[in-house]
């Protein structure tokens, strides 16, 4: 069963970068929505643990964060690559530099600026319980022009890419750099609309614009229930394999916890199933839904023998 199935919700900048990629490609997926906060009852059973959004799943193996989605999403589907006019070196390293320092400002530039009755019921005391940091919210809002400063200094970088009148960030195609990029501004435009810092930057709104014509692939929408069962009726298509290079010596079979190291640093525990330099595979046992691979990144996540 090869069917992709990203669990997510609407509002989740992440799984924008995840969708527009989807629309980039053309690909069709199902789509399941998931809690925005926690309880997720029926998403806890397919990682084990992992509570962030979004998380594929094809068949009995979950693929938990964006980096581990789309490497996956490119190996299974290479047409139209993510990295047409750049190289996967540089697309990966500036994803992650998008994800880990333009990611968080932009929320703290939406929160800030919101009522604060307009916020779902439970999302602060969630997003505090995640984070391991108080959410006070007046705080949010005193911190909000520095987080527009801080946010304004980065887009700089990413507008000058823009200068030569290309289309996107490395060139005449749209690439996993472009993805990685318009998780946060779409969050903030969808919120706010172009609201500062983006004003300064007309290339970057059109760029904008570009991006959002990208769509997200043909998107039909599946139960929670209906996943379960597909899990369960799966079997992991990931095979062991060590890291010959590993510098810990770790093999398939350890007891591991994999846990991210920012937030939600919730452990997901199990065998290791697979190692390589980018990624590490869980495989665990679940009563609801039998074996599964549960694959995460290396960076930003910490491997702990068990
Ligand atoms: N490094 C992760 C970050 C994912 C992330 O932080 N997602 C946010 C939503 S955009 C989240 O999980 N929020 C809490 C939740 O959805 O429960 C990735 O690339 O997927």
């Amino acid at each position: 069963m090869s069917t992709l199935i990203l669990h997510h919700y609407p509002t989740s900048p992440f799984a924008e970068k995840v969708r527009i990629a989807l629309g980039l490609k053309g690909l069709a997926w199902r789509s399941v929505l998931i809690p925005m906060i926690m309880p997720k009852p029926d998403l806890m059973p397919l990682t084990g643990g992992y509570r962030k959004t979004p998380v594929m799943q094809i068949g009995a193996d979950i693929y938990c964060d964006t980096q581990c989605i789309l490497r996956e999403i490119e190996r299974r589907f290479p047409e139209r690559s993510f990295y047409r006019g750049t190289d996967a070196g540089t697309a990966n390293a500036l994803a992650f530099m998008i994800d880990r320092n333009l990611f968080s400002p932009a929320v703290g530039i939406v929160f800030g600026a919101r009522d604060f009755a307009q916020l779902a019921p439970g999302l602060l005391e969630d997003r505090a319980k995640m984070t391991g940091r108080e959410m006070n919210l007046d705080r949010i809002r005193a911190a909000r022009p520095m987080l527009v400063d801080q946010l304004r200094m980065q887009l700089v970088w990413f507008a000058s890419m823009l200068h030569d009148s290309r289309p996107f960030l490395q060139g005449d195609d749209p690439t996993l750099v472009d993805c990685a990029l318009y998780n946060p501004c779409w969050f903030i435009r969808s919120n706010l609309g172009a609201v500062a810092p983006l004003p300064e930057f007309p290339k970057l709104l059109a760029w904008m614009d570009r991006m959002e014509a990208l769509g997200h692939g043909t998107r039909t929408e599946m139960d929670s229930k209906e996943a379960l069962a597909i899990a369960k009726a799966a079997s992991p298509a990931t095979q062991p394999q060590a890291d010959a290079n590993d510098s810990m010596g770790r093999k398939p079979g350890m007891k591991i916890q994999v846990i991210p190291d920012d937030a939600g640093k919730d452990p997901v525990e199990g065998e290791l199933l697979s190692l390589s330099a980018e990624e590490v595979v869980v495989r665990r046992a679940d009563e609801q839904v039998g074996e599964l691979a549960v694959h995460f990144p290396r960076a930003g996540y910490v491997i702990k023998p068990v």
